[in-house]
């Protein structure tokens, strides 16, 4: 009898603390899809081999072309594909049929499907617009947007209704047989600078939590959406691990942990490799410390005026620590001198293609061949 108590007691201590175990490396979302799961997984498996490089709208468009005139300036350039592929969902909060870029949500829909048949990773960023002026998301006129969307506040049905739309997309992103697409979701994203209505001085911690906790409820539990996995991050203003964490929303509703970090003309080289290496170092602690995943979530030079930057200058920045990837901002069609990618004829070109065959260096061949989503 004795031995029998034991025994189901060690069971019982075994199936607490191996469930504990999977709570802790599995998705935020405790419903996430099988696929999800494996995607979260992958992730953390690409990161023991590499860094993952990855470009803003790179099937968009590009320099000279947009969308369906070429393919993509990083295959232009490498032969390859990158391995992360970011996308921006503003607008689509007003159901618009093209986003703030004016990139077609149905383009998009075409490039997810493609994007997943070949074992590549999507990240949406959502620029939304500001709910209570009607600006744009960069609109900071006031500090009351955030208290007005959350429950109580006098935008919180209009707000509903942009997080429905939003879902709708996301939910909409399925494979031939219906499979969901698990997505890498980042919203609220360089919440430490103050320039978006969600933004620093914009909102309080316990404003920016809720507006946080709230979006990953609804589209989660409310939308019924498991194909999600969720970035957190700040912008590259971080001076150590307890302000990063200051608007941590908690190891429940997080899956990635990031930052964005651009060099200016006027930051020389050191200090942008100084500043990447040290707030990389702050953020990989923090994803250890929490079971997550770390990532330079957005990062680049605008018009790359350096022709060495790539071995020179980003790979020193962030070769010191384990992150799962680095993403460059887009190649603009509508902005003159605004890209962060190489194309054929730039002048960071060779270097690009040092980096690419950089062994450290994950894209997207190497991404099919290891299959992340197995
Ligand atoms: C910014 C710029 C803008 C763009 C926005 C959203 O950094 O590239 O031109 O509209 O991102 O993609």
């Amino acid at each position: 009898m004795r031995k029998t108590m034991m025994l189901a007691f060690a069971t019982l201590l075994l199936t607490v603390c191996s469930s504990e175990q999977e709570k802790r490396s599995g998705p935020a979302d405790p419903a996430a899809s099988a696929e999800t799961v494996n995607m979260l997984a992958g992730l953390k498996a690409a990161t023991e081999k590499g860094i993952m490089f990855g470009h803003q709208d790179d099937l968009a468009y590009g320099i000279g072309w947009f969308y369906p005139g070429g393919e993509s300036d990083v295959k232009k350039v490498t032969g390859d594909y990158p391995a992360v592929y970011g996308m921006d969902l503003g607008d689509i909060e007003h159901r618009a049929a093209v986003n703030l870029d004016a990139v077609p949500f149905e383009h998009m829909k075409t490039f997810v499907s493609e994007i997943w048949s070949r074992g590549g990773v999507i990240t949406f960023s959502w620029h939304a617009d500001n709910p209570l002026t009607g600006g744009d998301a960069w609109d900071v006129t006031s500090d009351k947007v955030v208290a007005s969307v959350l429950p109580g506040g006098q935008n919180n049905d209009k707000f509903r209704e942009w997080l429905d739309n939003l879902a709708e997309f996301l939910g909409s992103l399925r494979d031939e047989s219906g499979v969901a697409i698990p997505v890498i979701f980042r919203p609220w994203h360089e919440h430490t600078g103050s320039w978006f209505w969600w933004g620093q001085r914009l909102c309080t911690d316990e404003e920016f939590i809720s507006l946080w906790r709230y979006t990953f409820d609804y589209l989660c539990r409310e939308k019924d959406l498991h194909n999600l996995l969720f970035a957190y991050s700040s912008s590259g203003n971080i001076t150590g691990k307890a302000q990063y964490l200051e608007r941590y929303p908690g190891d429940d509703y997080v899956d990635l942990v990031g930052f964005d970090y651009y060099q200016m003309p006027a930051d020389g080289n050191k200090s942008f490799i100084e500043e990447v290496d040290r707030v990389t170092g702050i953020v990989s602690e923090v994803a250890t410390e929490h079971g997550k995943i770390a990532a330079l979530t957005e990062a680049g030079y605008e018009g790359i005026p350096d022709s060495k930057w790539w071995t020179g200058t980003l790979w020193p920045a962030v070769k010191n620590h384990n992150i799962s990837y680095l993403l460059v901002w887009r190649n603009a069609h509508n902005k003159p001198g605004h890209f962060y990618a190489p194309w054929p004829g730039h002048l960071s070109e060779k270097d690009f293609i040092d980096f690419y065959n950089m062994p450290e260096t994950l894209f997207q061949k190497e991404l099919t061949e290891m299959g992340i989503y197995k």
